[in-house]
């Protein structure tokens, strides 16, 4: 931090002060280094510029049109300050203030009154993404949801990258075992169904991977994409694959095909740690790259030549994300690029998929469990829990359906449901039945306005922050942790605080004991109600004293821009021979699965008639939440339907005309443009978008409001192993408007 002293500019007598601090942008996954100035007069503070932080080791000053943003969050009239609830007189809602005792006081009762009214499951959860980039989510959410005791856990997760959990919870034996491509010393990068140029990468923290790609082609390697549209990563790329959507399973297995049909296994270190190469041979069988070509529309000479590239590339790696996980067959997709990567030797090698060594260690420090899969099922459609969390696919109709075990209450925080899961209409009709409703929000958004009451923590530059998710996830080691950049607003409480209130109210009102008991069946409750008293920083603190840690507390104070802790190093090997494991390359359930993709992509192969919908993003997109800022909205409306131009010249539209988009649940219009970057018979909407609801309060947004993907997108059409979200390749039809 440095400080200057200037002349008073706004009006006032007191003088301004100038100062720097070094902090980060939480927004999205690259988790980019910033340098904010920040003007003080009297008590009043202003952040007056964002930049990129040249220092920071990892984001090395890159950032996106996104962190300037922070500014415009910070300073959001919109922006809740103060707990509010929802009061309807003669038909009409508003939001009353209401102070911090009232509204914990109020959540906590109507709470405790539906679990002893209907018992704990008719209470269900769901946490957005926002909560795995806010560390007081990850350290102090987990006691006061545990309390409720209840099966009706949701996340972004099954929306999302549930099955890259399933999978190296299956192969590596823990959910959080994630290899993360080695990009800055790799010399082969095969991407499915990601597109870091947009999104800035994901499970794999990679800020400035415009530069990383860059260098990758200068040191000789090769990129190859494999989307239905040429992505901005794609365009990069030496090669790309316009693949039919949905059909990567098919692709992947025609690649393992290959590698056992030319004899390309070489698993290098992995010899001898890998059981039942020979039953995934067997299961391989029937996909070759020759009868795939017609399902995926790549060609069976590309697909061989890309499995021996990969085999023989000293450096190579898969790697595949939203696209593929969230489709019909997202874990086998994940399950077979792991299978690919394992029989060519790429992973925890260095320039594959190496895991990282994170200063803070979330598998270590218990916060997150190795993972546990179908132990129990969903009520209506018996769908299969993963850690505790059911498919939010499934959320809607556990409201919507009578009986037993129905919910009746939910709480959410940082999220948007009815905008960021499938049938989104459905759950908005679904809110409106509750009983009672509680977000964790600091905005009235297509689902907080269902709410009766809203807890608004404070916003990024209010809080401090230790990444403990993405630098789990990054492409080098690094240890940051960053001041709040300005004071929080007087009163206002983190979300931290938030949960360790309403876990010491909810245990006192529900068994009358304070964090302090020690008596018998509540001693473990009590301990951890006493550990969320402790702020994320003192656990960091804590956690940093183990032994073996990385870095010192002084030293990341000493260091706000990061600790550079060196690229990736192989150790998962080593780590499985310590617990004496092997990797199972054929879990069960993948087992009983494949039968069913020879069905779908062998036997009674289904040439689609209607068009074939799938998602995007653009770089100054994030999610649902940040249209509410002039700076992300302005500029040609970015919630357009792609199309090819055959496929807009068999329907007669015109480019900007707007369209009909009509699926099995529902209806939207949007404008059409047209572009041969679409593989044809397949069209393209963001998602996020939506925001012409009534009862919300983003009102740059409502100005901006486009249509939302997901009502068009179908609850119904999962992942046929985790009931993840099967976004991609929604059946649609598409005419004029
Ligand atoms: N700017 C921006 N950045 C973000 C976000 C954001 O909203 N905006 N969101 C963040 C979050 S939460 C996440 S999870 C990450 C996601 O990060 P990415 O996975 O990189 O995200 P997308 O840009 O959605 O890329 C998915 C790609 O899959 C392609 N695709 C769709 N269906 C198929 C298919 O069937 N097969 C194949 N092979 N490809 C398919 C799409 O065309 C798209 O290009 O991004 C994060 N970063
Ligand atoms: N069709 C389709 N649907 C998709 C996707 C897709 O590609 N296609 N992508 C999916 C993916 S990958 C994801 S991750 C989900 C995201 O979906 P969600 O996680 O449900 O929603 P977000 O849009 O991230 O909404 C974030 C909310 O958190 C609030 N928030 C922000 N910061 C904080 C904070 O620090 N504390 C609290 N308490 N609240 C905060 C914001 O105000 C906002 O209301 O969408 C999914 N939905
Ligand atoms: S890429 Fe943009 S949104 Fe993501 S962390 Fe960096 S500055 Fe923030
Ligand atoms: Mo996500």
């Amino acid at each position: 931090m440095s400080h200057t002293a200037s002349p008073a500019a706004h009006g006032s007598t007191l003088p301004v002060t100038t100062r720097t601090v070094q902090g980060a942008c939480n927004l999205c996954e690259a988790i980019c280094g910033l340098t904010f100035t920040v003007e003080t007069q009297g008590t009043h503070e202003r952040i007056v510029s964002i930049k990129g932080n040249e220092a920071d080791p990892l984001s090395r000053g890159h950032i996106c049109p996104k962190a300037v943003a922070l500014k415009d969050l910070h300073e959001d009239p919109d922006r809740l300050r103060q707990p509010v609830r929802r009061v309807v007189t003669n038909g009409q809602t508003t939001w009353q203030p209401i102070g911090w005792d009232q509204a914990f006081d109020l959540v906590v009762e109507q709470l405790a009154r539906v679990r002893e009214q209907h018992g704990s499951q008719a209470v269900a959860v769901y946490q957005g993404n926002p909560s795995v980039h806010n560390w007081g989510n990850i350290t102090h959410a987990q006691t006061f949801f545990g309390q409720l005791k209840t099966r009706h856990r949701y996340s972004a997760t099954s929306v999302d990258q549930l099955p890259h959990h399933l999978v190296s919870h299956w192969l590596y034996g823990h959910q959080m075992r994630i290899p993360v491509p080695d990009i800055d010393r790799t010399q082969f990068m095969l991407i499915l169904g990601g597109n870091p140029m947009a999104s800035n990468g994901s499970l794999m923290t990679v800020p400035d991977v415009r530069a990383r790609f860059k260098a990758l082609k200068e040191r000789g390697g090769q990129l190859v994409v494999v989307d239905p549209r040429r992505t901005e990563t794609a365009a990069l790329a030496q090669e790309h694959l316009a693949i039919e959507p949905g059909t990567d399973a098919a692709w992947l297995l025609a690649l393992l095909h290959t590698l056992f049909d030319e004899q390309l296994l070489r698993p290098r270190r992995w010899e001898g740690l890998l059981q039942h190469i020979e039953v995934v041979q067997q299961a391989v069988q029937p996909f070759s790259p020759e009868a795939m070509a017609g399902v995926t529309g790549i060609d069976a000479a590309t697909t061989r030549r890309l499995a021996r590239t990969l085999a023989t590339s000293e450096a190579g790696v898969v790697y595949g994300r939203m696209g593929v996980s969230t489709q019909a067959h997202g874990v086998v997709c994940q399950w077979a690029i792991q299978v690919l990567n394992l029989l060519c030797g790429q992973v925890d090698h260095e320039g594959g998929a190496l895991l990282t060594s994170p200063a803070v260690n979330l598998i270590q420090m218990g916060l997150m469990g190795k993972g546990h899969f179908d132990v129990w099922r969903s009520r209506v459609r018996g769908a299969p829990e993963f850690n505790g969390e059911l498919p939010v696919a499934v959320m809607a109709e556990e409201m919507l359906t009578p009986g037993q075990g129905q919910v009746r209450a939910l709480i959410t925080s940082c999220g948007n449901p009815v905008l960021s899961t499938p049938n989104g209409q459905q759950l908005d009709r679904a809110l409106e039945g509750l009983d009672f409703m509680v977000a964790i929000d600091f905005f009235i958004n297509e689902t907080t306005r269902h709410a009766d009451v809203i807890l608004p923590p404070t916003c990024f530059v209010e809080h401090d922050h230790y990444d403990l998710v993405f630098l789990h996830l990054a492409v080098r080691n690094v240890a940051r942790y960053s001041e709040p950049v300005v004071a929080p607003a007087e009163g206002s409480l983190h979300d931290w605080q938030i949960y360790s209130e309403l876990a010491r109210r909810y245990a006192r009102r529900l068994w009358g004991v304070e964090s302090k008991s020690t008596l018998g069946r509540l001693k473990g409750m009590a301990m951890r109600a006493a550990l969320t008293r402790l702020s994320p920083k003192r656990l960091l603190q804590l956690g940093l004293g183990r032994k073996g840690a990385r870095v010192t507390w002084d030293e990341l104070k000493q260091h706000p821009e990061g600790v550079d802790l060196g690229p990736l190093e192989p150790q998962l090997i080593d780590a499985l021979k310590k617990q004496n494991r092997r990797v199972n390359l054929m879990p069960d359930r993948i087992a009983q699965e494949l039968p069913r993709l020879v069905q779908a992509f062998v036997t009674e192969v289904a040439r689609p008639n209607a068009l074939r919908l799938i998602g995007r993003r653009d770089v100054r997109s994030n999610n649902s939440w940040m249209h509410n800022t002039e700076r992300l909205v302005s500029g040609k409306p970015r919630c357009t339907l792609y199309m090819h131009p055959v496929d807009a010249q068999a329907r007669q539209l015109s480019e900007g005309q707007v369209v009909r988009i009509a699926s099995r649940v529902g209806e939207v219009q949007a404008p059409v443009h047209i572009t041969p970057d679409m593989r044809p018979g397949v069209v393209s909407l963001p998602h996020g978008w939506g925001h012409g609801r009534q009862g919300t309060q983003l009102r740059v947004a409502q100005a901006h409001a486009g249509v939302s993907i997901n009502d068009l997108t179908d609850d119904q059409l999962t992942d046929g192993i985790s009931g993840n979200a099967a976004f991609s390749a929604t059946p649609v039809e598409v005419q004029a408007a």
